[in-house]
């Protein structure tokens, strides 16, 4: 709200620098100031870089001709940090004189260094504050987008989308009015995301058509993202030189596809020359892919990149490629191998800028996996690490569901055990200075490299409240802190959330506000695991759109992601002793670690084992009276969620934020409870082992 930009817009400042994204900080700022009564200055006062007139705030690019005070905070930086460079993204915040200093090497840096001081708002101007330097951990901070130009007969315009329609397309056409399309790329430059793909993955045949005849509607979307910083990406059909150019093949080694690849690209870069590249589904669950011409992944994703290569463009690869007509007789095949088996194996051949695009876990966006075993395993690539925003599997926008402590804790995960890279090291592409000083890793080295970033699918829609549920916004927010800073603190993200969206000095009551909303979101992530599937196992959803519980919905059909439940236990034996040797695809020590039932961690238990009902976890419970007490549980924390939003002052937030949320957690309740019964029910009657504590179960 333009309320965030008071503490800028109430004071004196001075804009210095030339370049695209220097003129959105000047409207910026000019406008702040013009809702808040400060002024802008684009001029150093006297010409002479001397400060005859008093300003507040500066922000200056480091080469601009600047006063006194900015140049001592550059000298002061220089001398402190033993540094050159700012970084590409990069700002200094500090103070001098009683001026608060935003000081960048690049019209991005500023730009950040902009929507850190809103961020901070009064903060930022307290002359104790010692100076900042911060530049971002991942140099691709991409959100995906599942839209459709056309609305599919069974997916809808977004592909997974909670937030009505899609923000670019309309009536099968771009739609006229890009108002919002600028404002999404304000929103994300405050976020800190800086590039975007406008089309969905499964790439239909309306929408193979941006690649070449409608390219123009693209082009109109980069307009209006470029002036916050944002590149535009495109997913593209792997069969276009069939679809689009009547060629007989898609072969990624024949010469004419690959011609017919590098003038397509060569089109692309003449329309959009800042064009970020193409993001691939290949041979997965129904697109064309390289199989069919007895290539290889890295065939066909280098075939790509060479194209893109001449433009600095990359190509997002995604590694999310798994048989969907899988057999359930069959014990022999577990999808969870899937990546990893059709990937490690091709370490070390993908262009340097081809970007494997791997999702979290092994399966698929579930509340709970394992990190997926390829990000450890291809260390001469480079990986990006792929969440989602948009909440498939964690409520549809319709559940309060905070994803940054999963999200946070995925970042952190150390693969190859405490002394190795986290998974935001081995993603993190930021400290290099190009393909020529990039060192390949060794497998444990966590040293200088470059990965690929990190993605995320966007939750943003039509929507009045850009997201459907108003709190999801939170998640789009903590997406692009956490690609810019993976070590923040997931409650400190929401905080900043909070203050942003309800601001402070515009609120009766801001503490009473941010308690709530703190109970209400900090641990939403494990209440939503509580009252869904247990420990692991995943899925139990209602096949084709995946809200609400089935427990069988997905036992006996070809998509590979089954429980095995029985009268005696549940779970996935995917140990190497018994089971389909899933473990294997780690390093050590969590090969053992997983591998070994006393050792493997209890949330992850039916994920790698199955065990019987009695089984009793680390925790000390078994394994049925886990799965009662949780869902029990998991439902009353809703129910208290639910009554502490009924007891907020609807004026906190507004009458109309709080009249959908409210709307929301009634059917949030109504769901968690139809989980509750239906979970608890179906392993009553499995196992007839009653509850401890004697609770109802149908
Ligand atoms: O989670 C699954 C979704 C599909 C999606 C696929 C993918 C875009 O159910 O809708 O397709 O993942 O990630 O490609």
């Amino acid at each position: 709200p333009p309320e965030a930009f008071r503490a800028v817009g109430s004071r004196r400042v001075l804009v210095l620098g030339e370049g695209l994204l220097v003129d959105t900080v000047r409207e910026e700022a000019t406008r702040a100031c013009a809702r808040h009564g400060g002024g802008v200055r684009h001029r150093p006062p006297g010409g002479n870089g001397t400060a005859d007139e008093p300003f507040d705030l500066v922000l200056a690019l480091s080469t601009a001709e600047a006063p006194a005070v900015v140049t001592a905070v550059r000298d002061e930086f220089r001398r402190t940090s033993g540094q050159d460079a700012i970084g590409d993204e990069g700002f200094v915040l500090a103070h001098r004189d009683g001026v608060t200093v935003v000081l960048a090497d690049e019209p991005a840096g500023l730009l950040y260094g902009f929507f850190h001081v809103v961020r901070l708002g009064e903060t930022a101007f307290d002359a104790a504050r010692p100076a900042e330097h911060h530049r971002p951990a991942m140099r691709r901070r991409m959100l995906n987008h599942w839209d459709n130009v056309d609305v599919h007969p069974v997916m809808g315009q977004v592909e997974r989308g909670y937030a009505g329609g899609s923000i670019f397309w309309k009536d099968g056409a771009l739609r006229e009015d890009l108002t919002r399309v600028r404002a999404y790329g304000r929103l994300l430059a405050a976020c800190g995301v800086n590039a975007l793909s406008v089309n969905n993955v499964n790439v239909h045949r309306t929408e193979a058509h941006l690649l070449t005849d409608r390219l123009g509607d693209v082009a109109a979307i980069a307009d209006e993202l470029r002036p916050y910083g944002i590149r535009v990406h495109l997913s593209v059909n792997f069969a276009s030189p069939v679809i689009l150019g009547g060629l007989p093949t898609a072969d990624p080694l024949d010469e004419r596809v690959r011609q017919w690849w590098a003038r397509a690209t060569e089109r692309v870069y003449q329309t959009i020359p800042d064009f970020g590249g193409y993001v691939v589904k290949a041979d997965s669950e129904g697109q064309p892919g390289p199989f069919a011409y007895g290539r290889d992944h890295a065939d066909g994703a280098n075939m790509l990149a060479d194209a893109l290569a001449p433009y600095g463009g990359v190509v997002h690869w995604r590694a999310f490629v798994y048989n969907h007509r899988q057999d359930w007789r069959d014990r022999s095949t577990d999808r969870a191998r899937a990546a990893y088996d059709h990937f490690a194996p091709l370490d070390g051949r993908f262009r340097d800028n081809a970007i494997v695009q791997v999702k979290y876990g092994p399966m698929d966006f579930q509340v709970r996996e394992p990190v997926s075993p390829v990000i450890a395993a291809m260390p001469a690539t480079r990986l990006a690490v792929e969440f989602q925003v948009t909440q498939e599997y964690t409520g549809q926008q319709r559940h309060v569901c905070y994803l940054a402590p999963m999200w946070s804790q995925v970042l952190g995960f150390r693969p190859f055990g405490a002394d190795g890279p986290s998974v935001a090291d081995i993603a993190t592409d930021a400290d290099t200075g190009g393909a020529a000083e990039r060192a390949v890793r060794t497998a444990a080295d966590g040293g200088a490299h470059a990965g690929g970033g990190l993605v995320a699918v966007s939750n943003v829609g039509d929507d009045r409240f850009w997201t459907g549920h108003p709190l999801a916004q939170a998640n789009l927010y903590a997406f692009g802190r956490l690609a810019w800073d993976p070590r923040l603190d997931p409650v400190a993200v929401l905080d900043e959330w909070i203050d942003l969206t309800f601001v402070p000095s515009a609120t009766a009551d801001p503490e009473r506000l941010r308690r709530t909303l703190h109970a209400m979101m900090d641990e939403s992530w494990l209440t939503y695991e509580r009252y869904t599937a247990p420990l692991g196992v995943g899925f139990m959803v209602r096949p084709g759109h995946h809200y609400g519980p089935d427990v069988d919905g997905y036992e006996y059909t070809p998509w590979g992601t089954y429980h095995f439940a029985d009268r005696d236990g549940v779970g996935v034996d995917r140990t190497r002793a018994t089971g389909t040797g899933f473990t294997g695809q780690y390093p050590k020590p969590w090969s053992d670690v997983y591998e070994s039932l006393a050792e493997c961690p209890d949330e992850l238990l039916l994920f790698f084992h199955h065990v019987p009902y009695g089984h009793v976890l680390r925790n000390g419970s078994t394994v049925i009276q886990h799965i009662y007490d949780t869902h029990f549980e998991g439902v009353e924390q809703v129910a208290e969620i639910r009554r502490l939003w009924e007891k907020l002052d609807r004026e906190l937030v507004s009458p109309e934020v709080h009249a959908r949320v409210s709307e929301l957690l009634d059917e949030q309740l109504r769901c968690a409870e139809e989980w509750r019964d239906q979970i608890n029910t179906y392993f009553f009657r499995k196992s007839g082992v009653p509850d401890a504590r004697g609770r109802r179960i149908y």
